[in-house]
């Protein structure tokens, strides 16, 4: 039986400093995704884009937590609430979520709902870790605050996202990671994450680390999500991101990593859920980014040459 894949849009740029990752969602649609996902074999169903208030409608400093600075902290909830329960009705229905960013804070949504009714294991597929709090960000933009949030770590003030966390630190695996805050460093090394950076990829291979990855995230867990972030890519690659950070992922390499994601997922049926973010079309060559985010979606749904 063919796997039907829900394709949930989440224009969201209340996470990210550089404006335009909100159209992030039409133009990875517009680079073909839904014939790609065809192509491996998949039945989609486009959800369209949520609601999403404009950010210039909205001040940024509305409520903050007593320690720190996280912007449009209440609307990056009321999106990731709604997003959440989109995610949780489609694997009620039996189909693969696939969230469409949006900046990073998407990923809180997806996660939220992923885990309501499941141990959830995550790949983390970003040169960033994502791991601030508001007291430690240095620059209080919430995409580089997701994971914090899903653990339940960290002062969010009112917003108590991560409701019952069924997400362990244990359970999620860097890939690619190259870049890293000072405090947020320790934080990583602190934690029961594991972490694949740059350099493990150079010295083992993507295929060895995603297999590590896989092993790691579905030990214990009912099922994997996958976060991919346009930025794990060299910038060459992918310009198309508001954080790039030299030193990426390359075009093989990164076909090769979603590739091995489908091999698992095509035998055990590994993945539940994945988000695809951070694609600036404004930043973008010809819309460059957004096909590669379209061709990697399909590699992680088993797209062949063969
Ligand atoms: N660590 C930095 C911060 O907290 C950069 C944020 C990361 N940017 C992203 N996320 N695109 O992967 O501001
Ligand atoms: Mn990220
Ligand atoms: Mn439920
Ligand atoms: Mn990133």
């Amino acid at each position: 039986m063919s796997e039907t894949v829900r394709i949930l849009g989440a224009p969201m740029d209340y996470g990210a400093d550089r404006r335009g990752v909100d159209m992030g969602p039409s133009a990875i649609r517009y680079a073909g995704l839904a014939d790609r996902l065809e192509d491996a074999g998949v039945t989609t169903i486009d959800d369209g884009d949520l609601s999403i208030p404009r950010a210039e409608e909205r001040d940024p400093d509305a409520e903050q937590p007593a320690d720190g600075h996280a912007k449009f902290l209440r609307e990056v909830e009321d999106v990731c609430t709604r997003l959440g329960e989109r995610v949780e009705s489609a694997l009620e229905n039996g189909e693969f979520p696939l969230v469409l960013g949006g900046d990073h804070s998407v990923a809180i949504g997806s996660m939220r709902g992923s885990a309501r009714d499941a141990d959830l294991g995550a790949i983390w597929f970003d040169a960033h870790a994502d791991l601030n709090t508001p007291a430690t960000s240095p620059s209080g933009n919430v995409h580089g605050m997701p994971l914090a949030a899903t653990l339940g770590r960290g002062a969010f003030g009112d917003v108590d996202w991560a409701h019952a966390p069924r997400v362990r630190e244990e359970s999620i695996v860097y890939v690619g990671l190259r870049s890293i805050d000072d405090r947020e460093r320790e934080l990583v090394r602190e934690s029961e994450m594991t972490a694949f950076t740059m350099a493990d990829i150079d010295e083992y291979g993507m295929t060895a680390v995603v297999e590590d990855a896989l092993d790691v995230a579905t030990s214990g867990t009912d099922g994997v999500h996958v976060s991919l972030d346009l930025d794990w890519l060299d910038p060459k690659t992918a310009p198309g991101v508001g954080t790039p950070v030299r030193g990426g992922v390359t075009y093989r390499e990164a076909h090769a990593a979603l590739e091995t994601v489908a091999t698992r997922h095509g035998r055990e049926g590994v993945v539940r859920s994945m988000d695809v973010v951070e694609v600036n079309p404004i930043l973008d060559e010809r819309n460059e980014t957004a096909r590669l985010a379209a061709e990697l979606t399909a590699s992680a749904f088993g797209n062949r040459i063969l």
